[in-house]
């Protein structure tokens, strides 16, 4: 869930082209493990001394396990069984949304599935056959949660217990983010104690999953850290193919291709997302986790910048499967606010690794000059990034990202008063209203990311003390030029079409005068018609 939250927009672009990008890769029917999703520009994965490495008459090799105990379920007929689609009993729906709220999915039906539900094989085919080593790492799974529901969490531990082979588990660390529920705390351990391998580290205070991922990191003994979250179901074989692409080289981090558990039915189609493994000592050569960021998101952002312009590498593994819940809402409570949250928080990545584009994310979101968002310090993290010596993300863009196309124009073309039906000119210097003439080049402007209206490399801007509109020079650096403009806005509803100029203690609005043929801003006014706009094309909202 990250759904209703602008200042998200920049990740979630990030993310959703690395999934379309996966799911492309597949379709393409791409030989398997030779898949490279995140980096076009790198050779394949296995070169030919590996794929060489890869023959099983070496004897360092064997097979991805392919017995697994949930195939044959103890009770087949109960719901749930092979990951099909289970459906609320009559007379049960009251219930249901009674329960929903204990975790923001069917809390319900996850309670009718039996823990240890059998799910089909959803790897593509010659997944099975594939072969890893004899000696890969061990891994120690990392899983933290507050307030999970139990069978969720049950049903996540069993699916690593079920379907991994033993002898690479070092550990399961269940990690209780300060939970408040009875039933995991008690409970939990007695059900856990008949696993030798499940620990729980119980943390005193309620640390966020960032922190709460590094709490587990410091006390795993495993050669390799895999997170997972706590309302998964590991697939056959997901863990070899992770642990392989680590074995092979040890500054890869491996991701598995994150199913969608359906949080109405539970069933499980296909996506991608953030679970993964990684070499421990990596991980913390790499700084871990910038331990300032709190509670909850943004840093898979901040650990996949590190990685790539570090000198890492991301691969998300199409034979890894697991499901996950994803919930339209966090079913916990955020000590401050979500959305202060993770907007400091993606702040704080944006001034460590984004250089010259955080500008970009600053632009994209609701505020027309940066609030002096308070950050906290991040001087470790500057430092960090100078002693690894890393990239530049301008150069992350362009190697590992060459297909990420950065939507710079949000709005095209004519620029036309909503009430008059009149056209913004361009005069010489200075801006006036118009018939409208899609076909003049003088009509033609465009709304970028970075809130300028741009006429090539002219942006309209008002002269500062009379209002009045100019051109000036653009320049993306200055906050100047800058007009807040939505075509449609949950945040500020009132505001929509309007372009809004100034600052949150002065809203000023660009205003048409037909009878004078001007332009000029005025305060902001919702009830009157001349200050809303439309551009003849909108990219986005
Ligand atoms: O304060 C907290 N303490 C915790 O221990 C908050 C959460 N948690 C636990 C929680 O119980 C869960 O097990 O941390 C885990 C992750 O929290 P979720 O499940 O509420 O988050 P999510 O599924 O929305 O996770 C997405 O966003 C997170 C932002 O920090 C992480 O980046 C997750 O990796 C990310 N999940 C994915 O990328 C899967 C695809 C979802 C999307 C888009
Ligand atoms: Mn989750």
């Amino acid at each position: 869930g990250m759904k209703n939250n602008e200042a998200s927009f920049s990740s979630l672009a990030l993310q959703r082209a690395a999934v379309s990008q996966a799911n492309q890769a597949l379709t393409e029917g791409q030989e398997l493990g030779k898949i490279n999703l995140t980096a076009k520009t790198r050779p394949a994965q296995l070169n030919q001394s590996q794929t060489k490495a890869l023959s099983p008459e070496d004897g360092r090799m064997h097979r991805v396990l392919r017995i697994d105990a949930t195939l044959s379920p103890r009770d087949p007929k109960a719901p749930g069984q092979f990951g099909r689609p289970v459906v609320v009993p009559h007379g049960k729906e009251k219930e249901v949304e009674r329960r929903w709220k204990e975790g923001n999915f069917n809390v319900y039906l996850s309670d009718l599935i039996p823990v240890d539900r059998a799910i089909e094989d959803t790897r593509p085919a010659g997944c099975a056959e594939q072969l890893v080593h004899n000696n890969l790492p061990t891994t120690s799974i990392i899983m933290c949660f507050v307030d999970e529901v139990w069978s969720t969490l049950l049903r996540s531990v069993h699916s690593v217990l079920n379907r991994s082979p033993p002898h690479l588990i070092k550990e399961i660390l269940l990690v209780d983010d300060f939970s408040t529920k009875d039933y995991l705390k008690d409970n939990l351990d007695k059900y856990m104690s008949q696993f030798p391998k499940v620990r729980i580290l119980r943390l005193k205070e309620r640390h966020g999953l960032i922190r709460a991922r590094l709490a587990g990191a410091q006390k795993a003994t495993g050669d390799v850290l895999t997170f997972l979250d706590s309302h998964v179901e590991c697939n056959i074989g997901w863990l070899e193919p992770l642990l392989e692409r680590v074995y092979l080289s040890r500054k890869k981090v491996a991701c598995p291709v994150i199913e969608v558990i359906n949080d109405k039915d539970m069933r499980c189609p296909v996506m991608a997302g953030g679970l993964f493994s990684i070499d421990k000592n990596y991980f913390f050569e790499l700084g871990t986790y910038d331990p300032g960021l709190d509670v909850w998101g943004g840093e898979n952002m901040e650990l996949s910048f590190k990685v790539w312009m570090c000198g890492g590498e991301i691969e998300i593994v199409p034979c890894s499967r697991v499901g996950h819940i994803f919930r339209n809402d966090n079913p916990y409570s955020f000590p401050k606010d979500r959305m202060k949250t993770v907007e400091r928080n993606l702040g704080r990545v944006a001034e460590v690794w984004l250089d010259e584009y955080k500008e970009l994310f600053y632009g994209h979101g609701n505020h027309l000059i940066d609030q002096g968002l308070d950050v906290g310090n991040l001087t470790q993290q500057r430092e960090l990034r100078k002693k690894l010596k890393c990239k530049s993300f301008k150069w992350y863009l362009e190697n590992v990202f060459p297909d990420l196309k950065a939507p710079i124009v949000r709005a095209s073309g004519v620029l036309i008063n909503v009430a008059l039906g009149k056209c913004i000119s361009i005069r010489n210097t200075t801006a006036i209203l118009e018939d409208c003439d899609g076909s003049s080049q003088l009509q033609q402007f465009n709304y970028t990311w970075l809130r300028l209206i741009k006429h090539g490399a002219w942006c309209l801007a008002p002269v500062p003390d009379n209002g009045a509109l100019r051109l000036h020079l653009c320049d993306n650096r200055n906050k100047g030029l800058r007009w807040l403009h939505k075509s449609t806005s949950v945040f500020r509803p009132e505001l929509v079409n309007h372009l809004v100029f100034g600052n949150y203690h002065q809203l000023l609005c660009l205003e048409g005068d037909f009878t004078q043929k001007t332009l000029k801003v005025a305060p902001c006014d919702p009830a009157k018609p001349d200050q809303k706009w439309k551009f003849e094309n909108y990219y986005e909202d």
